[in-house]
């Protein structure tokens, strides 16, 4: 009775029909890389900087979810200035867990060749703290070193996968932080990774439908499936399949076709959730985005009957909620379904936060679980070095009921935070959305925002 009366109200808040992609609207996300660890989906991402003329990227970022529409922004855990060898270009990267500690595999440029290597960063958590596990490269001098994925195979023996325009490939140690044996390459066949027809190559196409950059490697009823961005700008996702880590592959086409996604890149991951399947890729559709400065979408989809891919094209909507979230528990502001104007910060002490609010802005959370009896009071944790503003909280819609407003007062700095408890207007029961709009001094910057809660 509860099961059903659950996914009856979750598909009550998802018939509104949301656009959840792109998933961040606080800063550009890239190169998308989920990993599940727990009630968790986490993505680990790059971050293009606001209006890059090239992939200038100097960190990563995390962002988790446990319905799939709520993201919590964890912040940026590692940068290239965690590795002394790095200078810059923080591209894609990949994260997985082994006996309780989390291995970020990432490529930067690197000071000591001059050229993109491969390195390692470890940590306690899924959100870190990480550093640098080697203090140098694992692999190292050559410009095709971009772009690793990382796997664990059924019977141990992890497997690392990188490169532009072709795929390198080496065994890891048990301790996930050397290599076993030699880096080899895969031999790129037309076979193996798609190519030009006959005709194209004698018209000297080199690449079309094969294999660029952005390799993601998966294991699913024991057939290994390479996924990667192919056919050169723009790029599209095709995939390929093999019986054995090394391959041979087998090209088994698109998975994404070009679509028109204001991106010439693309850069997909793939993860299992809770009994749902979901193609992680990025796009330029944030306002003011573009090929370098992309957003992280999701698109959840059904593997065949033999187990290939379906072709999965982008969407606005992207992903439906598959749980709901306690508003009666402290929520972090920075967990949203999605945003208008407002940005993030963080420090040590206070961790992320919402920052840069002007009136006019807005927060959306999805699939709020008011349950049975109706909370009576709202708080937030709020921080203002100037006049503050106003918090409205709406229920289900802009101009929908409203539950509370919070009057924020000057509290003597941005990080100077007070608790402000407000009374609610309304009785509230159920799963709901919520609408957090704020409201003060045109122009200026109200205040920040860490977290709210309902009593
Ligand atoms: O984000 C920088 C680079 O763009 C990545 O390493 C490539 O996969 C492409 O997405």
């Amino acid at each position: 009775m509860k099961r059903t009366l659950l996914s009856m109200l979750m598909a009550t808040a998802s018939a509104a029909c949301f656009s959840q992609n792109p998933i961040v609207q606080t800063n550009y996300t890239t190169d998308p890389a989920p990993m599940v660890d727990g009630d968790r989906m986490y993505v680990y991402t790059g971050h293009d900087e606001d209006h890059a003329s090239f992939f200038w990227m100097d960190e990563w970022r995390v962002y988790s979810s446990a319905d799939m529409v709520n993201w919590t922004d964890h912040g940026s855990p590692l940068s290239q200035s965690s590795f002394a060898w790095a200078d810059g270009r923080a591209w894609a990267a990949q994260t997985i867990k082994r006996n309780g500690k989390y291995y970020w595999y990432v490529c930067a440029h690197s000071k000591l060749s001059n050229a993109m290597a491969i390195g390692v960063a470890v940590g306690d958590s899924p959100v870190g703290p990480f550093k640098d596990a080697i203090g140098k490269p694992l692999a190292d001098g050559n410009w095709d070193y971009i772009d690793p994925t990382v796997m664990i195979d059924d019977d141990g023996q992890a497997y690392l996968y990188w490169g532009n325009p072709r795929v390198y490939f080496c065994k890891l140690n048990k301790d996930m932080i050397s290599i076993d044996g030699q880096v080899e390459n895969i031999p790129m066949t037309t076979e193996g990774f798609g190519g030009p027809t006959f005709r194209e190559r004698q018209k000297g196409v080199k690449y079309k439908d094969s294999y660029v950059e952005g390799p993601w490697i998966m294991k699913r009823n024991k057939r290994y499936y390479l996924l990667y961005a192919a056919g050169g700008v723009p790029e599209h996702i095709s995939y390929s399949i093999a019986k054995k880590p090394r391959g041979p592959w087998k090209y088994m086409g698109e998975v994404m076709p070009l679509s028109n996604t204001n991106s010439f890149t693309n850069h997909c991951g793939v993860a299992d959730f809770k009994g749902h399947s979901y193609f992680f890729y990025h796009t330029g559709k944030l306002p003011n985005g573009g090929g370098f400065d992309r957003s992280v979408a999701i698109e959840e989809f059904k593997y065949n009957p033999d187990g290939t891919f379906p072709t999965i094209l982008p969407t606005d909507k992207g992903a439906d909620p598959i749980a709901t979230l306690n508003p009666k528990e402290r929520v972090e502001a920075e967990t949203m379904a999605f945003s208008k104007g407002v940005k993030v910060e963080s420090n040590d002490e206070t961790g992320v936060y919402v920052s840069d609010i002007h009136s006019g802005d807005s927060i959306v959370v999805r699939v709020l679980d008011f349950g049975t009896v109706s909370p009576t009071s709202f708080s937030a944790r709020v921080a203002s070095a100037l006049q503050g503003g106003k918090m409205e909280v709406h229920s289900d819609a802009p101009n929908g009921p409203l539950l509370c407003t919070v009057t924020v007062p000057h509290t003597g700095g941005w990080e100077k935070w007070q608790t402000v408890n407000v009374d609610l207007n309304q009785k509230i029961e159920g799963v709901h959305n919520l609408y957090f709009l704020f409201r003060g001094n045109q122009g200026a910057k109200l205040f920040n925002f860490d977290w709210w809660q309902f009593q």
